[in-house]
């Protein structure tokens, strides 16, 4: 199978979903493992940290290197594989790209997190899903005892992504929001970034398939109000029949204007949420305090999201000179201007 690329994930795992809908359009062949650490499959190395997808890029000694994180791994599939790239070439494009990829990957997030277990109703829901993702023949006593077990587990870890009863209402607004802003954007030509998908586009789709369609409180609010958005969902699934070109990608003027609202978003929550976390991690504070969207916000300081902050800023001061002034032109009108060295 050495032809193939391997995976292990969950369809639960939003991280999963958004490297196999890459993979799809991208046209690289994969075979996709259905399994997690509970129940690792025989004979496959383990990585270091952990966390699905696990991609096994082949050795040409016929080894297998695991490797986590979808970011890195979409840029490293750029290089290896030619053709419907998922970056834009032109540098303002792609800086566009990849902070929103950041924002669904990292932001995105919570509210999945959020709606999966803060909720009575969507934790009964999510409990068996997981059992049964997991382990499909389990007896139902058998998964119903492990949904318990995860249930009470994740329940308790809530305030990891910073959702406690002080926050819901700032998560919860913040996915209604986001959800009004790609309605509109993907009326103009399709996608986040023209009429082609990209990593960013991958990276929302990923967040959606739990929000948008296992959660049944979040699910309900994409139905209901925006249906456009939850026909979107399964077409990104399979994009592999698109025939992208170069044409497809927004100009810089039209990216500025119709991502305007979307850097809006991504300035009055996800950038505070970076900034405080930096200061936090610093000052070496366990705990990031801080206030978001008017409301205060509490949750464990996160070292993974230092990193991203860093490498956003790095993404900014390696622009070509005048892309950088338009870009933290762009950037100081959306309040953003926290990413900006
Ligand atoms: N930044 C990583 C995040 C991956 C991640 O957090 N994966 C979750 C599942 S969606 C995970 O593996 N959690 C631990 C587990 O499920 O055992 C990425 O982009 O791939």
């Amino acid at each position: 199978m050495a032809d193939r690329l391997e995976l292990m994930g969950v369809p639960g795992s939003p991280y999963t979903r958004k490297m196999l809908a890459l993979l799809r359009y991208r046209q690289i062949p994969y075979s996709v493992i259905w399994a997690g650490y509970r129940v690792p499959p025989e004979g496959y190395p383990r990585p270091k940290v952990k966390l699905l997808p696990t991609v096994f890029f082949p050795e040409a000694d016929g080894s297998l290197t695991p490797a986590v994180d979808s970011t890195p791994i979409i840029r490293r599939l750029e290089n290896d594989y030619a053709g419907r790239a998922a970056l834009p070439d032109d540098p303002e494009l792609r800086f566009y790209c990849d902070l929103i990829e950041d924002y669904a990957d990292e932001w995105l997030t919570k509210p999945m997190f959020h709606y999966r277990w803060y909720h009575a109703p969507d934790r009964a829901n999510a409990g068996p899903m997981i059992a049964y993702w997991s382990v499909n023949m389990s007896s139902r006593a058998e998964a119903d005892a492990f949904a318990d077990q995860i249930t009470a587990a994740q329940f308790e870890r809530l305030y990891v992504v910073g959702s406690n009863d002080v926050t819901a209402q700032t998560i919860e607004d913040s996915y209604v929001r986001f959800l009004d802003i790609l309605d509109e954007l993907l009326q103009l030509r399709g996608y986040v970034l023209g009429a082609r998908p990209s990593a960013a586009d991958f990276a929302i789709y990923g967040q959606l398939t739990q929000l948008g369609v296992v959660e049944p409180t979040s699910a309900a609010i994409m139905s209901r109000d925006h249906p456009r958005i939850r026909a979107w969902v399964d077409l990104v699934e399979d994009l592999s029949g698109l025939k992208p070109d170069k044409a497809d990608w927004f100009s810089p003027e039209e990216a500025r204007a119709a991502l305007a609202p979307l850097l809006c978003e991504i300035g009055r929550v996800y950038v505070p949420f970076l900034l405080a976390n930096a200061a936090a991690a610093a000052r070496g504070d366990k705990d990031v305090s801080t206030e978001i969207d008017g409301r205060a916000w509490t949750q464990p300081t996160f070292p993974y999201q230092v990193k991203c902050l860093a490498s956003l800023r790095n993404n900014v001061t390696s622009l070509p000179e005048g892309t950088r002034r338009e870009v933290e032109k762009v950037l100081a009108k959306a309040g953003c201007s926290g990413l900006c060295p």
